[in-house]
């Protein structure tokens, strides 16, 4: 997956030098119809990493976007090449399972590290879209649907061991990304680091409290290990709110680089824990609103589609080794109380790694944009405060609030 480049086959591609590489691909040249010189390129990076454009000829669009040796918005911070050649894996993995969930993947230069993909001009990506006031009901459902499918259909559960490894070994390797979320999600913010930074002083108090908090370090250091040696199916790695597109019925997710073996629960707890973030930022009742109700979508949606594949597959005897189809096929008693024993621990996880991803969105190296909507620092201050409380209570008490049954209530009590 990550076959050594010679030194001088990759380079940066400008706008057109994109046009080359397209022209010379027939299939992508012919996607766009027309002559290279009406093509239209435009470079819209927006992530922390790599370079993205869109390209629009007579015909149609195609999505580009290539790795560059270093961290984009920091052009000290140096990086190997390999992570469009994991999001190529990752899209190759899970698209049989997802379909339309997330993009076909057109294109991949292994000496690029060039990623072409299908455009997806009708969307928008959802961060951006709530931080604007707008609403897609069926986004969360059809996430929890895409992460079910994803993970079940890579896990043991679903593959017979020797498959499960053989897909999931190549993806062991992705130490480039997974040593940033290694350090950046579950290391940094948990000690004085040059990296962290937050928004006012008055978070101060906060972030000094939670790192002395005995609790807060012992479940942090759990959560680390959950994430290092619980290899329960191919992660997406930053399921993140910026890692969707979204139209009125249509939603997909992107971004697969940080795909890498893990716990289920990091998935489901990144994108919950964005969702909280967006709780507490939206400046309105009805935002609220939404984002309680998608977050309770999101996991009912999760837990039934990754439940029904599981019965399925069972009792079609195509389950995989864990929880293997002889034992559990002649009884469904059984089967209903190890699908919701393993879902349970899914759920705690989930609870775990969204409060992680709070923390370190807050007060970490990347901050999101959500909080940005509102213009009086103070408030914004305030807000953030209030969710960084909530974070603290979810990694220090995880009895009191052991569902998202029992987060949701809080979140909503919290956030006013
Ligand atoms: C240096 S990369 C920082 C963050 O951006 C990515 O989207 C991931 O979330 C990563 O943690
Ligand atoms: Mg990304």
């Amino acid at each position: 997956m990550t076959r050594p480049t010679s030194p001088t086959a990759y380079r940066t591609l400008d706008p057109a030098g994109i046009r080359a590489f397209l022209a010379a691909q027939p299939a992508l040249a012919a996607r766009l119809g027309g002559r290279p010189d009406e093509w239209r390129v435009r470079e819209v990076s927006d992530g922390n990493l790599n370079n993205v454009f869109l390209i629009h000829g007579p015909a149609g669009g195609v999505c580009f976007k290539q790795s560059l040796p270093h961290v984009r918005v920091d052009p000290d911070w140096k990086m190997p090449l390999d992570r469009t050649a994991f999001e190529a894996a990752y899209l190759r993995a899970v698209r049989p399972h997802v379909g339309a969930l997330t993009t076909e993947l057109l294109h991949f230069d292994p000496d690029l590290f060039a990623l072409v993909i299908e455009c997806l001009d009708a969307h928008v990506v959802l961060r951006q879209g709530l931080m604007q006031g707008g609403d897609w009901p069926e986004a969360a459902a059809a996430i929890g649907r895409f992460v079910a499918r994803a993970t079940f259909r890579t896990s043991p559960l679903a593959l017979k061991f020797e498959d499960a490894s053989t897909l999931l070994a190549p993806f062991a390797r992705n130490h480039t990304l997974t040593r940033i979320t290694v350090d950046l999600v579950l290391t940094d913010p948990y000690h004085a680091h040059p990296r962290n930074h937050w928004l006012s002083p008055e978070l101060d108090t906060t972030v000094a409290a939670f790192r002395a908090d005995p609790n807060v370090r012992r479940r942090v250091g759990q959560m680390q290990a959950r994430f290092l040696t619980c290899q329960q199916a191919l992660l997406h790695g930053d399921l993140h709110t910026g890692s969707v597109m979204v139209a009125a019925h249509d939603t997909r997710v992107i971004d697969g680089e940080f795909a890498l073996p893990g716990p289920i629960g990091f998935d489901c707890g990144l994108f919950v824990g964005n969702l909280l973030m967006h709780l507490f930022a939206t400046p309105t009742p009805q935002g609220r609103t939404r984002a309680l109700r998608d977050i309770g979508q999101f996991w009912t949606h999760f837990r039934q589609d990754f439940t029904t594949q599981w019965t399925d597959a069972v009792a079609r005897d195509q389950a995989g080794d864990a929880y293997a189809a002889p034992l559990f096929r002649d009884d469904p008693a059984s089967l209903h109380q190890v699908q919701a024993r393993f879902l349970d621990e899914v759920e705690t996880d989930t609870i775990a790694f969204a409060a992680l991803e709070i923390i370190r969105r807050i007060t970490g190296y990347a901050h999101i944009a959500d909080f940005d909507v509102i213009t009086d620092r103070a408030a914004r201050a305030a807000r953030q405060q209030a969710a960084l409380h909530l974070a603290r209570d979810l990694l220090a008490e995880p009895a009191r609030i052991p569902t998202i049954a029992a987060l949701l209530a809080l979140a909503a009590d919290r956030a006013g």
